[in-house]
């Protein structure tokens, strides 16, 4: 099945929680600026073709590569991260006001875009996400959304996301370990309900609770896939510092913000009086350890 398309909702914001509570996501159309993100798009191709990871004497905005992929927690990612995460426009696009006026609506609360910004690099060989909830590893309060949005035009056939319909109703479920981004998973076998999935343009966007189930589709292509995954949540609910540093906690945002043309998006959070809750790894309870059931989360 495809994604239901929200746009038609998007001014409306009872419907728009009756959707995202029916169904644990929203998509877009067209909801993204699509300047900026192309720009954005072009520092990666340009980024990637740098570090050699685009096959020379190929043209950058094809995103052509046969290369090893290299994956999160590789020491030859490191580089590559650093440079992404130092981007005035890789953080500026999670407040696209598309984007921050849906979730406004939404939540009907000042907006809290968390800085924790995340940015994939996919390769034709880079396991698949597997399937998971965000919620274990984001925690303060289990009404975070995930907005997932890919740096150009994404068919399915370059690996997007594909959503179990429903699935943040029933609480947060053990984990296994399993390969790909995130490094836990939640096994879906035997799970009801409808998955979802969809043939992304520039611009568009795909939200989920904290606790919807999703998974990466496989990139069956020659080219990378390339996309951001940006947090947000009401102003009044709990947040944990995690989601308040640098993706990986490597570096400093002293160091992330060197040379940014303005200084109106550094350190954006702390004019607000958050609430601060902490992380537990005890949030992570494990099939191997004998859990079997999801917990739901009263805060
Ligand atoms: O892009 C991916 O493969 C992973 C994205 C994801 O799981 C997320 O945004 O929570």
């Amino acid at each position: 099945m495809t994604y239901t398309n929200s746009y038609d909702l998007l001014h409306d914001a009872v419907a728009l929680r009756e959707r995202a509570e029916r169904d644990g996501y929203l998509f877009f159309t067209g909801l993204v600026d699509a300047t900026a993100l192309w720009a954005l798009r072009r520092r990666f191709e340009a980024m990637l073709e740098r570090h050699r990871w685009i096959d020379e004497g190929t043209a950058p905005a094809e995103l052509l590569t046969t290369k090893d992929a290299v994956v999160e927690g590789m020491p030859e990612f490191i580089p590559v991260l650093e440079e992404f995460q130092r981007l005035e426009e890789f953080h500026a696009l999670a407040h696209d006001p598309g984007v921050t006026g849906m979730l406004g609506r939404l939540f009907g609360d000042t907006v809290l875009v968390h800085p924790r910004n995340i940015g994939r690099i996919v390769f034709p060989t880079t396991p698949t996400t597997p399937p998971h909830q965000d919620y274990v590893h984001i925690q303060g309060t289990p009404d975070v959304w995930t907005a997932w949005i890919p740096l150009g035009d994404c068919p399915r056939a370059l690996g997007g996301i594909r959503v179990l319909v429903g699935s943040h109703r029933e609480g947060v479920y053990p984990v296994q370990r399993m390969s790909g981004a995130g490094g836990v998973g939640v096994r879906t076998e035997g799970m009801s309900g409808d998955w979802v999935e969809g043939d992304l343009a520039a611009g568009d966007a795909l939200f989920f609770h904290s606790q919807t189930i999703h998974e990466g589709l496989p990139n069956t292509t020659d080219r990378f896939r390339l996309s951001v995954d940006y947090r947000y949540q009401a102003i009044s609910k709990p947040v944990t510092e995690a989601s308040l540093l640098p993706h990986f906690n490597r570096f400093a945002w002293d160091w992330v913000y060197e040379g940014w043309q303005s200084s109106e998006l550094q350190y954006y959070w702390r004019e607000f009086d958050l609430q601060l809750a902490p992380f537990s790894r005890d949030v992570y309870r494990f099939v191997e350890d004998g859990a079997t059931r999801p917990v739901s989360v009263d805060l």
